[in-house]
């Protein structure tokens, strides 16, 4: 998409602090962070949100097994994270391109605000 911030930073078209990338998914710290981790994990294609994902795509495992990877190299396993996707506007979400929000590092309360 020609106007969405994670498509230039997926594409390096604007800087992001970009801790993992594969063909699919790149993975950058939240520039606001919520918790002593908080990664952003990034499909490289453009979806909205989680909604316009097709059925059978199979970017939300793939997320999924890098979340799990992050938080292994991130040292959260052990004490625990939270995977978070805010879908639409009640739900949290304030870019339109599909993200999940890896974080962890603290407690951290539920439920959420
Ligand atoms: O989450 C969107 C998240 O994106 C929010 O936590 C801030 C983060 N953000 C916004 N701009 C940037 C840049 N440039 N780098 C890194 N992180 C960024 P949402 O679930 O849509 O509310």
């Amino acid at each position: 998409m020609d106007d969405c911030l994670f498509c230039k930073i997926a594409s390096k078209e604007i800087p992001g602090e970009i801790v993992y990338e594969d063909d699919n998914v790149i993975a950058i710290k939240d520039i606001n962070p919520q918790a002593p981790i908080h990664l952003l994990l990034i499909p490289k294609e453009h979806y909205d949100s989680v909604l316009t994902v097709p059925a059978g795509n199979e970017i939300i495992t793939q997320i999924h097994t890098v979340a799990n990877r992050l938080a292994l190299k991130f040292g959260i396993v052990d004490t625990g994270f939270r995977l978070v996707n805010n879908c639409g506007e009640d739900g949290g979400q304030t870019v339109l391109h599909l993200h999940y929000h890896l974080l962890g590092g603290r407690n951290l309360g539920w439920p959420p605000g």
